[in-house]
């Protein structure tokens, strides 16, 4: 007979197994940039059990969830030995973040964490929160992560005990488990956060996307995303940071906006994905947007659609902070799909599918933003004349 004790013990194990091995729905008919699915991929509940409690009756007789999961987010992703893998931030009951890895054979469901959180090194200066890791491949032989470091304000008065220092921290790797830290990146902006690695060299020198901030939340005089080199990743250093997509006057990236995960280099230029924030009388507003970049001059923006590409939807809209998605991780397989994984309301995990072609057309084919209310019905009105014209022709023939 077993104890209440191993009973429960039984319990935590199935639930989390039927968890991991539910199969995910991709919701049709989707908007033709992109499909759903119907489940988040990670939550709080994927979490492995063996994290929370101490499964010994004589130290936990309560069988007590001695270390408790708020929520799983902003994943960086990468594919790697023919697994999809998501390298998530973990955000526990005490606000601190960390980095947990879960992979999946298809990109899309079944999920499931690896043993153990990464224990990421410190430099010098240790991290009080670290979160928003961009995983990316670089050409020279090493997997990158780099990811929001934050610290206390040093020059904070002692009554203000939520002023941050955020920098962008780079950790290198082989194999996703043994980390390498290296020094926090320096940038002329006092903080930064959102920093992703170009995958290759830029006239034989590091290129990083950064978002350079006044502040630990106002972007300020940042201005947007911005790009520099640096001539070494051992103690990387930026001189001089080019805005090359800034925040415009009533768009959906008026507020700030920050590079999602490393682009993506197609034929035609390099793919962005990126999140855009306005403010609203409710709070902040965080979508996705997309834009393409030349693929000689990085910072040449060479297309970019009206508007957001992905935003919170439905349940998407509900969470610790609502009305956010944000992305730091896609995949594209070699077959031409994309995996989008992105966050809801800073509390779990989901996945959208697309397509380079669909993404190529999307971004060069859908109108750019007029600025005015006018250019945008101007917009509807020519896709309603071609629709006319297509009607008539069809009647004709
Ligand atoms: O809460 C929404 C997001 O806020 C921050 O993003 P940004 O620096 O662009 O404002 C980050 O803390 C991010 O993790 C979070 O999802």
């Amino acid at each position: 007979m077993k104890t209440d004790f191993e009973e429960r013990i039984s319990q935590l194990a199935l639930n989390q197994q039927a968890l991991i091995k539910e199969d995910n729905y991709i919701i049709t008919p989707g908007n033709g940039l992109f499909n759903r699915y119907q489940n988040p991929i990670l939550t709080a509940a994927h979490i492995p059990f063996t994290w929370k409690y101490d499964l010994n009756p004589n130290t936990n007789p309560y069988l007590m969830e001695r270390f408790g999961i708020n929520a799983v987010l902003n994943g960086g992703a990468i594919k790697w030995n023919d697994k999809y893998i998501i390298m998530a931030r973990v955000e526990g009951n005490d606000r601190k973040s960390f980095f947990a890895i879960a992979e999946s054979p298809n990109g899309v469901d079944n999920f499931s964490f690896w043993d153990s959180p990464v224990l990421m090194p410190e430099t010098e200066e240790p991290d009080t929160n670290v979160y928003d890791v961009r995983l990316v491949q670089h050409q020279d032989g090493w997997i990158y992560g780099l990811f929001c470091t934050e610290r206390r304000d040093p020059s904070a008065s002692e009554g203000n005990q939520s002023a941050a220092v955020a920098q962008c921290g780079i950790a290198r790797t082989k194999n996703l488990k043994d980390w390498e830290r290296l020094a926090d990146l320096k940038t002329p902006s006092p903080q930064q956060r959102n920093v992703v690695l170009h995958p290759e060299f830029v006239d034989g020198k590091y290129a990083f996307y950064t978002r350079p901030q006044d502040g630990f939340v106002e972007a300020g005089s940042g201005g947007g995303i911005g790009f520099g080199l640096s001539e070494t990743i051992q103690n990387a250093t930026v001189t001089t940071e080019k805005v090359m997509d800034k925040k415009v006057y009533h768009t959906v990236y008026e507020a700030k906006n920050g590079l999602g995960p490393a682009p993506l280099k197609t034929e035609k230029g390099w793919l962005h994905l990126a999140h855009g924030v306005r403010n609203t009388a409710a709070g902040l507003r965080y979508v996705l947007y997309m834009f393409m970049t030349d693929l000689n001059d990085l910072t040449k923006v060479t297309h970019k659609p009206s508007g957001y590409f992905l935003a919170p939807e439905g349940d998407e809209r509900i969470g610790d902070v609502s009305n956010v998605v944000f992305s730091n991780g896609w995949i594209a397989d070699e077959d031409g799909t994309v995996y989008i994984y992105y966050a809801s309301s800073d509390t779990r995990m989901h996945v959208a599918k697309s397509s380079v072609n669909q993404l190529l057309d999307y971004v060069i084919n859908n109108p750019e933003d007029g600025l005015r209310s006018a250019t945008s019905v101007h917009t509807i009105l020519n896709i309603i004349e071609n629709n006319n014209n297509l009607a008539a022709k069809q009647k004709n023939s």
